[in-house]
């Protein structure tokens, strides 16, 4: 089964996306429904299609994911006063991409339970 998803087409740069980060593993772009006055998505360039995908072998891939979160804290100005991450899993999880990302959510403060 392909694994190519919308965010396939973003990282080829055959659709438009507000990118804000990128590096040889990974790129980070503006959330096209944003819930928060900053809202990204943080994904792996090789697609894994939700986090029961997650391996040992491709477990560093998504560790950096949160590498890359802290770094966007950082330059953006979020460290000190907080964020969210948040990784949707299938129906339940609210996933309607099956290319695994991580919303980071900043830029105010955060309900919870998120429901
Ligand atoms: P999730 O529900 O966790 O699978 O989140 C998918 C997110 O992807 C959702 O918040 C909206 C966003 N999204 C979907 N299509 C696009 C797109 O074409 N461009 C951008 N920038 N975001 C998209």
């Amino acid at each position: 089964m392909s694994q190519e998803t919308i965010f396939t087409k973003i990282i080829n740069r055959e659709i438009p996306a507000d990118i804000v980060y990128e590096d040889e593993l990974s790129l980070a772009f503006k959330d096209i429904n944003p819930q928060a006055p900053f809202h990204v998505l943080i994904i792996p360039k090789t697609p894994i299609a939700t986090i029961n995908d997650v391996t040992e072998e491709n477990a560093s891939l998504v560790g950096h994911l949160y590498v890359v979160a802290a770094k966007l804290a950082k330059q953006f100005g979020f460290s000190e006063d907080g964020f969210r991450v948040v990784m949707n899993c299938n129906d339940h999880g609210g996933q309607t991409v099956y290319h695994i990302h991580l919303h980071m959510l900043a830029g105010k403060t955060m309900g919870w339970p998120p429901y």
